[in-house]
């Protein structure tokens, strides 16, 4: 039996919490267009033959600008420490560039003091010529001594199989550390919350999806309804008018969306209510970012 925790790294937007989802087969950790998505490590267990692997998602290496950002970078780093195995991912739609040499620092900053396997994910293959992947494959295979280098596409699951297949070994022997039916260790409450704020991501543009943070105010479950009570904080009052949006538009539209993943996720009807809350420069104030999970 193997059992290893793999740390998901790599700058913003490359798939990180894509590839996640695809390994579980389910979605819990939130996907978005937008770089500086994820916020906190997000753990998935594969429970697979003869092996269990704990595959830790994290937010982009970045250089940071505000104390949310070096809060997400030092989240990351400190993933990578607690690590057995790291995917190392980089999108094949593009050359590296400065975002993967930044993450590559970081990267060989805690191999130099503890070293372990890094597999390289190419990722979004679908999005590339098969001629043009050699010579992109070919550019990112010289930015470090890769322990193995594998192309996918998390989207539409090509080669996912053979990546799990290529880790296990790499792994530590030993017996799993989670019963058979944990997938994550994210609870509902969070869940509810990022899956307001991945709605937000995507309805909103510019400097909003960045000063958005979402708390859940009540979670109480009756049976087989959930009825939950959530603020969506910003940083400025036109902020809140654009999530509110005309005639609370927008608001509904993004109610409504996160709704129904949680109808898919839960199993359970959700009644959800929402409101809209300045808090002026939460991404520099300590306090509240403990108190939001950051
Ligand atoms: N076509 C294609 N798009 C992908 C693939 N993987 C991810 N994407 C898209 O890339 C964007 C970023 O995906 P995420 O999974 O949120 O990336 P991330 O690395 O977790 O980003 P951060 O959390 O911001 O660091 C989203 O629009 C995804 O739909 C892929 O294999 N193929
Ligand atoms: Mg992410």
């Amino acid at each position: 039996m193997k059992f290893g925790t793999v740390a998901i790294i790599g700058r913003s937007n490359v798939g990180k919490s894509t590839l996640l989802n695809r390994l579980l087969g389910e979605k819990i950790s939130i996907v978005s267009s937008k770089p500086q998505t994820t916020r906190t490590r997000i753990m998935g267990i594969v429970h697979a033959e003869g092996a269990q692997i704990a595959f830790l998602d994290t937010p982009g290496l970045h250089k940071p600008e505000h104390l949310l950002n070096r809060r997400m970078v030092r989240t990351a780093v400190e993933t990578m420490e607690g690590a057995d195995l790291f995917y190392m991912l980089m999108d094949a739609t593009s050359r590296p560039g400065p975002g993967d040499l930044t993450a590559v620092r970081h990267m060989k900053d805690v191999l130099a003091k503890q070293p372990c396997p890094v597999i390289l994910v190419l990722t979004k293959i679908d999005l590339v010529n098969k001629q043009k992947l050699l010579p992109i494959l070919d550019s990112y295979s010289k930015l470090f001594a890769w322990t193995e280098i594998v192309p996918v596409s998390a989207k539409v699951d090509d080669n996912v199989d053979r990546l799990l297949a290529v880790t296990v070994p790499y792994l530590p022997s030993g017996e799993g550390a989670y019963a058979d039916d944990v997938v994550t260790d994210q609870t509902m409450r969070t869940l509810a919350a990022e899956m307001i704020r991945e709605k937000v991501l995507q309805e909103t543009d510019e400097e909003v999806p960045y000063a958005v943070a979402v708390e859940v105010d009540e979670f109480v479950e009756q049976g087989k309804l959930a009825k939950i009570r959530a603020s969506i904080l910003v940083e400025r009052e036109t902020q809140k008018g654009i999530l509110i949006g005309k005639q609370g538009e927008r608001l509904k539209s993004i109610g409504t969306q996160a709704r129904l993943d949680m109808e898919q996720l839960f199993g359970m009807k959700v009644f959800l209510e929402l409101w809209v809350k300045v808090k002026k420069a939460w991404r520099e104030d300590e306090q509240a970012l403990v108190q939001l999970g950051y």
